[in-house]
C-alpha cells in the first residue's frame, strides 16, 4: 500500500528520448516523504498508457492523498481529468496540486471544486508536513506554503521560506525506471534530468524566476552535486542535464566540482545553463577547466543585442564579453548554445538586425556553437506580462483554471508585432537555423540528402546577405511528410 500517490500528467508534446525527462520534481518530493516513513507510488502518464487502471488500483489501497505536478497548459487538462475521476471514486480523498501553475495562480487553482489543497513553491518540506497533518487529521492552518479548503471556505497560508538544498534526502530513483527517461541529446545518448540549484540572482522581466524565486539562488554543495553524477552513472546514464536556472552562480562550487572530478577521475558529462556573466573571465584556461569537469554543453540566455530592448527586459549583455567567451571557447570540446528572443514590443528591424549580426559572428567564430531564436511570448505572472499588453485589446485574461489549458506559450499572440514583421521573424528563424554548427536536439534524417545540403547552402547565402524575403518553401514544407 502506498500512503501517497503522485501523478505526473502528460503534456501532449511528449516524445520518448526527446522530451520525456526524468520526473525529478516528484522523485524529489517522494524522497522527503520516504525519509519520514511514508510510502509513495509515482504514476507517470507520459510513460504508462494504462494509467487510468493503475490509478484506480492505487485508490483501492486508500492513500492519504493524491498529488499532481502541474505546469501551465495541457497538464492542467490531464490533471483535471484525473482529479474528477478520483473524486468520483472516492469523494473524500484529498487532491493536492503543486508545481509552477498553482504557484503562479493560487487563487484560481484552489477555487476549482475538485482540488482540495495546493502547495505553493517548493514541495519537499511543505508536502511532508501536509501529509503528516492529514494522517493525524490535524488542522492545516499552521502549514506554511499551502492554500486549502475547509467547510467550503478557502484559506491561503503564509509562504514558506526557501529550503536548504543540502537537506534534500537522496533521491529514490527506484520509484520509476530511470532508463525510460534517458534523453538522446546527440552528443550524449543517455542523459538524465536532475537539479543541483534553484533560482537565479538576476531579475529579467520576462522570466518566472523573479516571481517564484524572488531573484535568490541556492545550491547543493559540490560534493552533493558530484554524488548525483555518480548515482546517475550507476543507473546507466552518461550525462546529467541539470535543469537549474543558473548552474554557474557561486564560482567556489564550480571550482570544487572541478577538483573533485579530477581527483575521482569521473567521466559523467554535464549539460546545463549559465548566465553570460557567470562564465567570467571567459578565458580559454577557464574553458579548459570546464572541459575537464566534463561540461558538454552550456545554454546561455542572451535574448537580444539591442541596448534599448536589454533595458526593457532588464537583461544587460556586454557584447564584447560574449564575443570573447565565444572565441576563446572555440576548438574546446564544449558546446555553447545561445538563446535569442525576437518579437518584443517596440522592436525595430534594426534591433533584430543587431542580434542577427552578432549571431552570425558567433556561429562563424566558434565551430562548437548554436543559436536558438524564440518568439517573445510573455508568461502570466512575470513583470513584463501586463506591460506588453498595455494599450492592446484581447489581453489573455483567463478567469478560471480551465481557461489556462489552451493558453499557448509556443505560438506568440503578439498584437504589438505587425503581421508582416511576424512573418519576417519566422523567415529569419527558418534561415538562420542553417547557420548552426550542430543540430543538437533532433536527429535530422534528411541531413545527408543532396537537396537538403543544397538548400542549406542557399539558406546560408541568404543569411549572409540578410535576404529573408520571399520564401514559399516555408509554407510548402508543412505538406512534406516527415
Ligand atoms: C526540464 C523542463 C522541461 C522539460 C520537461 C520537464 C519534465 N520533467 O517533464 C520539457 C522540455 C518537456 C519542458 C517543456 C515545457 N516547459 Co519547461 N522546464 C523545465 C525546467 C528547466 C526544469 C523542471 C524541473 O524539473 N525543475 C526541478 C523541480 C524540482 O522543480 P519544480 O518542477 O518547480 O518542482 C518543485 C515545486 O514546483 C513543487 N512541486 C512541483 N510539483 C509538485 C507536485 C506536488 C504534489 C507538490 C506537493 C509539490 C510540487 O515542489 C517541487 C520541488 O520543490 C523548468 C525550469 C526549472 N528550473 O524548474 C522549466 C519550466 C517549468 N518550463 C516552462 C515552460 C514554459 C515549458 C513549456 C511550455 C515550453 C514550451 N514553450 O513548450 C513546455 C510545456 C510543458 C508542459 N508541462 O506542458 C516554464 C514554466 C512556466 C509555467 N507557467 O508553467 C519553466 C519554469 C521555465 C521558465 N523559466 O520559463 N520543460
Ligand atoms: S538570467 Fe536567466 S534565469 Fe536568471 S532571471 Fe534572467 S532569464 Fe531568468
Amino acid at each position: 500500500m502506498a500512503d501517497v500517490l503522485l501523478i505526473y500528467p502528460k503534456t501532449d508534446q511528449d516524445v520518448k528520448n526527446v522530451n520525456i525527462f526524468f520526473p525529478i520534481t516528484l522523485v524529489s518530493i517522494a524522497g522527503s516523504l520516504m525519509k519520514k516513513g511514508f510510502s509513495v507510488k509515482i504514476i507517470d502518464q507520459r510513460i504508462n498508457s494504462n494509467y487510468e487502471n493503475k490509478i484506480k488500483k492505487e485508490l483501492n489501497k486508500n492513500p492519504l492523498c493524491v498529488g499532481f505536478s502541474v505546469a501551465t497548459g495541457r497538464q492542467i487538462k490531464h490533471s483535471l481529468d484525473m482529479s474528477v475521476l478520483i473524486k468520483k471514486i472516492n469523494p473524500n480523498l484529498k487532491i493536492v496540486w503543486g508545481g509552477v501553475h498553482p504557484t503562479l495562480s493560487p487563487i484560481q487553482t484552489i477555487q476549482h471544486p475538485f482540488i482540495d489543497i495546493i502547495v505553493k513553491g517548493e514541495g519537499e518540506e511543505t508536502f511532508v508536513e501536509l501529509v503528516e497533518a492529514l494522517k493525524k487529521k490535524k488542522d492545516l492552518k499552521e502549514i506554511k506554503g499551502i492554500s486549502y479548503k475547509k467547510n467550503n471556505k478557502i484559506y491561503h497560508n503564509y509562504r514558506r521560506p526557501y529550503m536548504d538544498l543540502e537537506k534534500i534526502p537522496d533521491f529514490p530513483f527506484h520509484l520509476v525506471n530511470p532508463r525510460n527517461y534517458f534523453i538522446d541529446i546527440k552528443t550524449s545518448k543517455k542523459t538524465l534530468l536532475l537539479f543541483s540549484s534553484r533560482g537565479c540572482q538576476n531579475n529579467c522581466k520576462f522570466c518566472y524566476n523573479g516571481s517564484i524565486h524572488k531573484s535568490t539562488w541556492r545550491s547543493m554543495s559540490a560534493s552533493k552535486t558530484f554524488n548525483l553524477l555518480q548515482r546517475a552513472k550507476e543507473l546507466g546514464a552518461t550525462c546529467v542535464k541539470f535543469g537549474d536556472e543558473n548552474f554557474f552562480y557561486g564560482r567556489k562550487r564550480i571550482q570544487e566540482l572541478y577538483q573533485i572530478t579530477k581527483k575521482e577521475k569521473s567521466d559523467v558529462n554535464i549539460s546545463t545553463t549559465s548566465t553570460l556573466e557567470d562564465l567570467r573571465p571567459f578565458t580559454k584556461k577557464f574553458g579548459e577547466q570546464l572541459v575537464k569537469t566534463n561540461f558538454l554543453d552550456i545554454f546561455i540566455g542572451i535574448e537580444t543585442i539591442s541596448k534599448k530592448l536589454q533595458k526593457y527586459i532588464n537583461k544587460p549583455i556586454n557584447t564584447n564579453d560574449l564575443l570573447k567567451l565565444n572565441k576563446n571557447f572555440n576548438n574546446l570540446d564544449i558546446f555553447l548554445k545561445y538563446s535569442f528572443i525576437m518579437g518584443f514590443p517596440n522592436e525595430t528591424k534594426n534591433d533584430i538586425q543587431e542580434s542577427l549580426d552578432v549571431i552570425k559572428r558567433l556561429m562563424a567564430e566558434n565551430k562548437q556553437s548554436a543559436h536558438y531564436i524564440n518568439i517573445f511570448s510573455p508568461y502570466y505572472g512575470t513583470a513584463i506580462f501586463n506591460n506588453s499588453w498595455k494599450g492592446y485589446k484581447n489581453k489573455p485574461n483567463p478567469k478560471k483554471l480551465e481557461d489556462w489549458i489552451n493558453y499557448s506559450w509556443i505560438i506568440g499572440r503578439n498584437p504589438w508585432v505587425s503581421k508582416e514583421r511576424m512573418s519576417y521573424i519566422k523567415r529569419v528563424i527558418h534561415f538562420m537555423y542553417f547557420l548552426n554548427n550542430k543540430d543538437f536536439i533532433y536527429t535530422n534524417r534528411h541531413k545527408n540528402h543532396l537537396i537538403y545540403k543544397l538548400y542549406q547552402e542557399i539558406a546560408r547565402v541568404r543569411c549572409k546577405m540578410n535576404f529573408f524575403n520571399f520564401a514559399p518553401e516555408i509554407k510548402i514544407k508543412q505538406f512534406i511528410p516527415r
